[in-house]
């Protein structure tokens, strides 16, 4: 494994016992190059390997069926583990407690974590690293070129970051080696999954509304179904919302059940006239994210976007708004515009929105909120609280790019907007049909 995609968190000797990869960002076991690397750690020092999982309830404002779907998918890596004799245990509780009582209980030789730019995760990840007396190092399994071998510095947009992946991907976009078996210790225990679904608030009670199965399985079926039927179309499907043209695939990659990297391979062969495009979002647009986030620590709000958007927007901030709505207006889509009702009401009810749409939504919460900073908040609690694939760094960055205009230009300058790019409903009216698409969110 390139060494590229190892940051070390602390230098301690590894002076013997169990290699423990914290799974958190990345979770599942084909793919996953945090887990090959422990794996390969435990083979060369001849030590047992074991697999944790720290579940720490109210994350970033998620919800029960948010819990609900990425439970699913962990019971399958849990499973896929037992089947390659790995032991996978689940801490429930604050992670900067769990984890190093558990290294420590376990008198683990070292950590191994998978890379997560968020600012709870490099607390989770720093405290470990403070709190513990043997290696800790971290994997970037989730980016084909790793976020911090891509670029040591916040990118300007695509065009800047772009340049610099072409140039490593083909180093990077490689396959990734399959998980040889490992001779296990003694029997293990399974995981008590009924007391980690009461630590999460789940009484099972709340159907989930989601429409999508959860887990790695299902995330290759759906990327297999992607490839066949959607990728040939992509390129001009992909804006409409009224037709199903994108893939589906963001809550798989949000929650790690889907290699990015295997999907970027996949598509990269095919012949189809979309891989460009879809390539284009898969590694340079969601690299981008990460690259923000990493690199920017108000990636979540007003205070991180670019300073000629704030000192536009901070212009126009007495301009008169035509519509002003309060939160929860918004939040139970009760404005005057019926598209951009459809599309909240529609992320209610299905727990997803339109690519298209979701910038379309941003730019008018910031329209219609009193303020540049209420917009910018409720952006991100709203899309964090009702997102499958939310509480994610291309959710801050997308939020970031509608509202902040991060990795954008400056545009004609109007009224709230300033230059930040405007986007008008007789704008989508041109691209869709919108009566089409709120019928479809009405029948969903
Ligand atoms: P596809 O078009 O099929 O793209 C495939 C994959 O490429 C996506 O799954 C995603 O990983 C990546 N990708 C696509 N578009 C973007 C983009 N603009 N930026 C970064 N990566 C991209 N994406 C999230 O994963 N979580 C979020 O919470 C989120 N919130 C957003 C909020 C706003 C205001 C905006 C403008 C965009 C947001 N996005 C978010 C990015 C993008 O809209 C979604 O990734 C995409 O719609 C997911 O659907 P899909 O997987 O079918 O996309
Ligand atoms: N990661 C964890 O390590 N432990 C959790 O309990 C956890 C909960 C969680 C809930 C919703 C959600 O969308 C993500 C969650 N994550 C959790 C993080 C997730 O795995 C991703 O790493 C980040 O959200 C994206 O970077």
């Amino acid at each position: 494994m390139d060494e590229r995609r190892v940051h070390i968190l602390n230098d301690a000797p590894y002076a013997g016992g169990p290699v423990v990869y914290w799974m958190s960002r990345d979770q599942r076991v084909r793919d996953n190059w945090a887990l090959l690397y422990a794996r390969d750690l435990a083979a060369v020092h001849r030590a047992p390997l074991v697999v944790l999982f720290c579940l720490a309830t109210a994350f970033v404002g998620a919800r029960e069926e948010h819990y609900a779907f990425m439970l699913a998918g962990l019971r399958e890596v849990e499973e896929d583990l037992r089947s390659r004799g790995i032991p996978f245990f689940v801490e429930c509780g604050d992670p900067i407690r769990t984890a190093p009582t558990f290294a420590k209980r376990l008198k683990a030789g070292m950590v191994v974590t998978d890379f997560d730019p968020l600012r709870i995760k490099r607390r989770w990840r720093e405290s470990l690293a403070a709190g513990v007396c043997i290696p800790v190092h971290e994997v970037d399994a989730h980016n084909i070129v790793p976020c911090r071998a891509a670029s040591a510095k916040l990118e300007y947009g695509a065009y800047t970051l772009r340049k610099k992946l072409e140039r490593l991907l083909p180093g990077f976009l490689v396959p990734v080696p399959a998980l040889k078996k490992f001779d296990s210790p003694a029997a293990f225990d399974l995981v008590d999954w009924a007391r980690v679904y009461r630590a999460a608030g789940i009484t099972g009670g709340g159907v989930s509304r989601l429409r999508i199965k959860s887990g790695p399985r299902s995330a290759l079926r759906a990327m297999r179904r992607f490839l066949e039927k959607g990728l040939g179309d992509y390129s001009w499907a992909r804006n409409d919302p009224s037709i199903d043209g994108q893939s589906g695939l963001s809550p798989y990659l949000h929650f790690g059940q889907l290699s990015a990297q295997r999907l970027a391979l996949e598509v990269s062969r095919s012949p189809l006239r979309g891989r460009d495009d879809f390539l284009e979002q898969l590694v340079v647009r969601r690299e981008l994210s990460d690259n923000y986030c990493l690199y920017n620590p108000h990636y979540d709000s007003f205070e991180g976007i670019p300073a000629w958007a704030r000192k536009t927007l901070d212009k126009h901030r007495a301009d008169i708004r035509e519509y002003v709505y309060a939160r929860d207006d918004l939040e139970f889509a009760r404005t005057h515009d019926p598209l951009w009702n459809a599309a909240q009401a529609g992320l209610l009810k299905l727990g997803t929105m339109h690519g298209y749409l979701r910038m379309y939504w941003a730019k008018k919460i910031l329209e219609w909120s009193a303020s540049p900073e209420e917009a910018y908040e409720t952006a991100v609690v709203l899309n964090d609280r009702y997102e499958l694939d939310g509480r994610d760094p291309n959710g801050y960055a997308g939020i970031a790019w509608s509202i902040g205009g991060a990795h954008d230009r400056p545009w004609a300058e109007r009224p709230v907007f300033g230059m930040v790019r405007y986007m008008s409903f007789n704008g989508c009216k041109s691209k869709f049909n919108i009566r089409r698409y709120i019928e479809s969110i009405e029948n969903a």
